[in-house]
C-alpha cells in the first residue's frame, strides 16, 4: 500500500528536505505551502519518485486550511502521515520591547495553524483508525531562553499539543511523535532577523550546524520504522549544541 504524507511548510528547509526524504521511500506527498512557485518547483522534481500534489494556503487562515484539506479529491483524502511543520520565529527582544505582530504572527502560525491542520486532517485518521502525526517542535519548547519569551512559548505549546494528541490519539491507531531540532541552518534565522542575513549568518558561525536533511532523517526513520515503535519525542543537536542557547563555537 502506498502512504500519503501532507507536509506544511514544504517549500524550504526541514518541510522540503523531509519531502525529498519521503519521496525517495515511495510516498506520495501533499505539499502545501505559501510560495506556489517553490511548491510547483519541488513537485516537478519529485514527480519523478512519486505522485504529488500541491496545496497553496498559510497556515494561519482558518478559513483557507479548512478549504484546501477538505477539497482535495477522495484518492488525497486518505492521509496516513501528517507533518506539522510550517512555523517560524520573528524577532529576537526582551518581553518589554517584544512587537505584538511578531507574538500573533508566531501564537497564529506555530500554534493555532498547527492546529487547523490537524483538525482537518484527524477526523479522517480516526475514521480509519490509522495514521501518524509528526510535530515539528524545538529545542526551544525544551528550554526557554532570554529575548525569545514568545516563540520559545509557541513550542512549548507544541509540545503540550503532542502529549494531548497522544493521549487522545492511540487508542485509534495513531502514532505522535514530537520532533524538538536543535539550530539547524534554514531560512530560520533570516526570518526572525527580518531579511538581515549578516545576522542570520553569524547564528551558524564557528561550528557546523545541523542540516535540514539531518532532521529529515530522523523524520523518516520515524514514520517507517515497525508498527510496534512509536517514537514519542526525540530532540536532535548539532554535536557542538549542549543546550538550547549552548553552542561551542570555534
Ligand atoms: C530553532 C532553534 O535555537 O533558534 O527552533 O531556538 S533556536
Amino acid at each position: 500500500m502506498t502512504l500519503i504524507a501532507l507536509i506544511t511548510g514544504a517549500s524550504s528547509g526541514i518541510g522540503k528536505a523531509t519531502a525529498q526524504a519521503l519521496a525517495a521511500a515511495g510516498i506520495n506527498l501533499i505539499l502545501c505551502g505559501r510560495r506556489q512557485d517553490r511548491l510547483d518547483a519541488l513537485a516537478q522534481e519529485l514527480d519523478e519518485q512519486v505522485k504529488t500534489t500541491t496545496l497553496t494556503f498559510d497556515v494561519r487562515d482558518r478559513a483557507a486550511v479548512a478549504n484546501a484539506i477538505g477539497g482535495l479529491p477522495a484518492v488525497w483524502q486518505k492521509i496516513d502521515i501528517l507533518i506539522n511543520n510550517a512555523g517560524n520565529a520573528h524577532g529576537l527582544a526582551a518581553m518589554q520591547d517584544g512587537d505584538l505582530d511578531d507574538w500573533d504572527a508566531m501564537m497564529d502560525g506555530n500554534v493555532k495553524g498547527l492546529l487547523y491542520v490537524s483538525k482537518a486532517v484527524i477526523p479522517n485518521m480516526v475514521a480509519r483508525q490509522t495514521g501518524h502525526i509528526v510535530n515539528i517542535s524545538s529545542t526551544a519548547g525544551k528550554q526557554t531562553y532570554a529575548n525569545g519569551v514568545v516563540y520559545c512559548a509557541s513550542k512549548k505549546a507544541v509540545e503540550a499539543i503532542s502529549e494531548g494528541m497522544r493521549l487522545d490519539l492511540t487508542q485509534h491507531g495513531i502514532k505522535v511523535t514530537n520532533v524538538a531540532p536543535g539550530a539547524v541552518e534554514t531560512e530560520f534565522s533570516v526570518v526572525r532577523f527580518k531579511g538581515d542575513e549578516d545576522r542570520a549568518a553569524k547564528m551558524y558561525e564557528g561550528f557546523d550546524p545541523l542540516r535540514p536533511e539531518d532532521i529529515a532523517d530522523v523524520i523518516l526513520y520515524v514514520v517507517t520504522a515497525p508498527a510496534r515503535v512509536s517514537i514519542a519525542d526525540i530532540t536532535i543537536m548539532a554535536a557542538a549544541q549542549a543546550a538550547a542557547t549552548t553552542i561551542y563555537r570555534k
